[in-house]
């Protein structure tokens, strides 16, 4: 699909500069600028700078199109394509100067909601780390120029699994919960703190799984489609077919419907 390739060129180039821009605001020193949903979850100055970025960058190379992003919200356009941008995934991360946060860019076709949207490209990039995580509906998934696939199946000392937690100390007790219920099939936990990244690990091969309560659309558009892109599954609750805000997992064929039923 050449226009799916053309999507994908232009969010690795966007993503580089609005990353570089994220690690030089990084280096200068990081403002709280405001809180959301709950204490917990910070927006930065930083965030709002990048996302104005990529919105700028956007509106020049693909005016007709729709973007849907974390800090200045949705805007449908006139074209079949929606841009689902988290500017600093890992915001809280970002905050604390944890290396471990990336600009996360997705073109999606179809209604701007994961239910019904198919992600055609997408871009998950660490400035800090320089690592680059790319794929195109149909072409892969890549780390550079590296192609990335998933682990087939855990090893017999159990999956190496990846989870977060919400913002509100409300839902602590249930993804808590959630992570008891998982562990007999787990060799051990990690919580990096940026779904974004969690996912691209997973196509990377250095998670056997992730599972999450509570993400938004612009936490999954692009790390979703670099498992697939790599052999990998993906769903959430109910059916198990489509990632949403009540249940994220994703992982290799052989254990995801055992990690799907165990996080659900
Ligand atoms: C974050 C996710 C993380 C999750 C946090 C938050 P943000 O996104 O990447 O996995 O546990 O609650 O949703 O807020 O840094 O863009």
């Amino acid at each position: 699909m050449a226009l799916a390739h053309d999507l994908g060129a232009l969010a690795i180039d966007i993503a580089r500069e609005a990353g570089e821009l994220a690690r030089v605001r990084r280096t200068e020193g990081v403002a709280v600028a405001a809180t959301k949903s709950a204490l917990a979850d910070i927006v930065t100055d930083a965030d709002r700078e990048v996302e104005a970025l990529i919105r700028g960058r956007l509106a020049v190379e693909r005016p007709d199109d729709g973007f849907l992003g974390e800090e200045s919200g949705a805007e449908r356009g006139t074209s079949d394509v929606t841009w689902v941008v988290d500017p600093i995934d890992g915001t809280v991360n970002y905050a604390y100067g944890i290396p471990s946060y990336a600009v996360s860019i997705a073109a999606v076709i179809g209604e701007p909601t994961p239910a019904e949207w198919e992600a055609v490209a997408g871009v998950v990039f660490n400035p800090a780390s320089g690592e680059l995580f790319h794929a195109v509906r149909g072409e892969g998934a890549r780390l550079g120029d590296r192609r990335l696939v998933v682990n087939a199946e855990p090893t017999a000392a159990g999956a190496l699994l990846a989870t977060g937690f919400g913002y509100d100390p409300a839902t602590h007790a249930g993804d808590l919960a959630r992570v008891a219920r998982v562990m007999p099939l787990a060799r051990d936990i990690r919580r990096a703190g940026a779904a974004s990244l969690d996912f691209a690990f997973v196509a990377a091969g250095r998670l056997d799984g992730y599972f999450e309560r509570g993400l938004q659309p612009w936490d999954h558009a692009a790390g979703a489609l670099l498992v697939t892109e790599a052999g990998g599954l993906v769903g959430g609750a109910g059916d198990g077919g489509t990632v949403s805000s009540d249940l994220a997992v994703a992982s290799g064929p052989m254990l995801f419907e055992r990690l799907l039923t165990a996080a659900s």
